[in-house]
């Protein structure tokens, strides 16, 4: 056990030039852990909270310095020269002295970047690497990605309505060769817009953000992409959808701008209903709204039993929201953020929380990034199986498949690789 000798924030940059909370804990054996915070573009209304300063004479209202001033004014006085038994200690110290149950105290950047650094220290004291270090049982499986090709939404400045496209390599036989299929799809599908007259410059996540209304269109040329590779749908390569719906939903009806239809829920659910059994699209987030329970039971009801159903702004890696949906049978999956919840322990009692009840995991990155790699290892350490940390571009996004390559490289003749066993259905 060591006694936190020195904590430090700062103010950094994210990937889109917007301000965010850097922290380093030392321990007095010279023990050290280092994280930053991600950021959303389309965030859940029940996330914890981000604290922003909102001082429009700084970085237009988004600076963090309030959260910085709460690590070292407020939490640093209270626990360097303090030794705690494991990192659920240390989070649930973290917990009491913010006192609410969405960290608005604090903010829950303050209390991520102090809980994931705090562990990173002890990971570090330990000479163990992180993966490991977070793995209760050993069994180290290496995610399979979902990368986001094409970008929309709330993630880009175009007409597309669904803010992900991804391809998933289910057929790859490990990880590095996801990674190559990918990059070949990728780079496949540059060539096809470059050739079709479309945009070829990327969104937040380092997709391609053409201008195309419909989505199937979108769809239909990254099958076209996928071919030109040499690699097969279905074999090699499914289909998955962030719709994040709570982004066009209003007074309840779903603005689908791009394809010029208003839905409501039912039609909402046809409409996914239609995709995904046109395409093989083998996995769909927030195809309902964050706060609509009963078009979420229904579309669960229509298509759950043969599509993963993923819960992002619907659960927020809130064991309370998911403990409601596992209650009224909603979705099947839940996209875990490690800044919705804003603690590291928190964030495993979600995944364990999941994994009991049958509900897959996919651990997930932020529209807005920085080079802090955690959520490869979390991958990793938790089997969770699935991975959305962007696309081939970009080092935000790219630095995450690095991690999980290096991770690879390690274990060696060990590395399994998750592959057709996230198809459940
Ligand atoms: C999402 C995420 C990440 P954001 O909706 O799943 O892709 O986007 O971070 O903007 O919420
Ligand atoms: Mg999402």
């Amino acid at each position: 056990m060591a006694i936190i000798k020195n904590i430090k924030a700062r103010e950094i940059l994210d990937s889109r030039g917007n301000p965010t909370v850097e922290c380093d804990i030392y321990l007095d054996d010279n023990s050290f852990g280092r994280s930053s915070v991600p950021s959303g573009a389309s965030t859940g209304m029940h996330e914890a909270i981000e604290l922003r300063d909102n001082d429009k004479g700084r970085y237009g209202g988004k600076g963090v310095l309030k959260a910085i001033s709460n690590i070292l004014e407020i939490v640093a006085p209270k626990i360097i020269n303090q030794s705690f038994d494991n990192f659920y200690d240390f989070d649930e110290n973290l917990l009491s002295i913010d006192g609410t149950k969405n960290k608005s105290n604090l903010g829950a950047n303050a209390t991520l970047a102090l809980s994931l650094a705090y562990a990173k220290a002890l990971a570090f004291q330990k000479k163990e690497e992180l993966f490991k270090y977070l793995s209760k049982d050993n069994n180290f499986v290496l995610p399979v990605p979902m990368m986001n090709i094409v970008n929309g939404g709330s993630h880009a400045d175009n007409s597309v309505d669904i803010q992900e496209f991804m391809i998933a390599p289910i057929g790859a036989p490990n990880f590095s060769e996801s990674i190559r299929y990918g990059c070949e799809i990728f780079h496949s599908l540059k060539s096809k817009l470059k050739s079709k007259g479309l945009n070829i410059n990327v969104g937040d996540e380092g997709g391609f953000a053409p201008n195309i209304n419909s989505s199937n269109e979108v769809i239909e040329l990254i099958i076209e992409a996928v071919n030109s590779a040499g690699l097969s749908m279905n074999k090699d390569i499914v289909l998955s959808l962030d719709v994040a719906s709570t982004e066009f939903y209003e007074n309840s009806k779903y603005y689908l701008k791009g394809e010029n239809k208003i839905l409501s829920s039912d039609e909402m659910i046809e409409y996914l209903k239609a995709l995904s059994s046109t395409y093989p699209i083998y996995s769909i987030e927030d195809g309902m709204s964050e706060d609509d329970w009963e078009g979420w039971e229904n579309l669960t009801k229509e298509i759950g039993a043969r599509t993963q159903l993923v819960g992002d702004d619907l659960f927020v890696t809130n064991i309370e929201r998911l403990q409601e949906g596992i209650n009224r049978k909603i979705a099947n999956s839940i996209l875990v953020k490690v800044n919705q919840i804003g603690t590291l322990s928190e964030t495993l009692d979600a995944i364990n929380l999941a994994k009991k009840n049958g509900y897959t995991n996919v651990i997930s990155h932020r529209s807005g990034e920085t080079e802090d790699t955690t959520i490869a290892d979390l991958a990793v350490a938790t089997a969770a199986g699935q991975i959305k940390t962007g696309s081939l571009s970009r080092t935000d996004r790219t630095s995450k498949y690095n991690q999980l390559l290096r991770i690879e490289e390690i274990l060696g003749n060990e590395a399994k690789f998750a592959g057709r066993q996230i198809i459940r259905y």
